[in-house]
């Protein structure tokens, strides 16, 4: 039987947690983990009285997460979700389907056919689209959207990417790597609607520019961050 994993990721998101709670579909998990980056506003308080298991980072970083929660969690898919109100956890299920059915890594797309994003707006659409852009180019990854967050993984796929921490490269990088190993790369489409209360913690241009240090590096070590165990 194929185990699976539900990871939540958040840094001060008391408000999308409380409206995203009910709307999960905790019961198609062996797993349940939240990995927080040091939450000030009572979101930890509320997942654990709801008996999530919670690990604090001790650093923060949303890149750091995703790799303790695949150090962590032993489950054979990991699916990463952000309950910051702009992922919709009605798609769930279908990345759960596609990922264990045909693909090695399942992106919810913002911009596939049929797609919609009402967070990705202005300058944000357009650096999103111009990464996505730029990773087909170089990496020839053939998709619509390589850098949302909401998306699954076999746990051993990711393993071999041997992924550093990181802030919010963490993405933009698991696609290109995967795009390196030849990993079959699904897409669902998805419509990402605006987050609810809280703040983004990520700066575009901040992003931005580790998004570019990232292509520049991944160019020139090409397959050499492949751990073969
Ligand atoms: N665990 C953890 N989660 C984080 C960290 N930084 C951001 N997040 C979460 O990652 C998700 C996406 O971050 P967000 O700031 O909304 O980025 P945006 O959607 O690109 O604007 C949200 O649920 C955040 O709370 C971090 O350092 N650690
Ligand atoms: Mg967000």
């Amino acid at each position: 039987m194929v185990t699976k994993a539900l990871i939540l990721l958040t840094f001060n998101e008391i408000t999308g947690s409380k409206a995203l709670f009910s709307k999960i579909p905790f019961d198609l998990f062996d797993n349940i983990v939240l990995v927080d980056g040091g939450s000030t506003d009572g979101t930890v308080e509320f997942w654990q009285e709801k008996g999530i298991k919670v690990i604090n980072q001790r650093s923060r970083g949303r890149g750091t997460a995703f790799i303790i929660a695949q150090n962590r969690c032993m489950e054979d898919i990991l699916l990463f979700f952000s309950p910051d109100g702009n992922e919709n956890p009605f798609d769930i299920p279908r990345i759960l389907k596609e990922v264990e059915t045909r693909g090695d890594l399942v992106i919810a797309s913002r911009f596939a056919k049929g797609a919609k994003s009402l967070d990705a707006v202005g300058h944000r659409r357009f650096g999103n689209l111009l990464f996505t852009f730029i990773v087909n180019f170089l990496f020839r990854a053939g998709v619509t959207d390589a850098v949302n967050g909401f998306r699954a993984i076999w746990k051993h796929q990711m393993v071999k990417l041997n992924l550093p921490f990181s802030r919010f490269e963490i993405e933009f990088q698991m696609t290109i790597r995967a795009s390196k190993m030849g990993y079959r790369i699904i897409e669902i489409p998805t419509i990402e609607f605006e987050r609810i209360g809280g703040v983004s913690k990520a700066g575009s241009l901040s992003v931005g520019i580790s998004y570019l240090k990232v292509a520049l590096k991944e160019l020139i070590i090409g397959r050499r961050f492949y751990r073969n165990n």
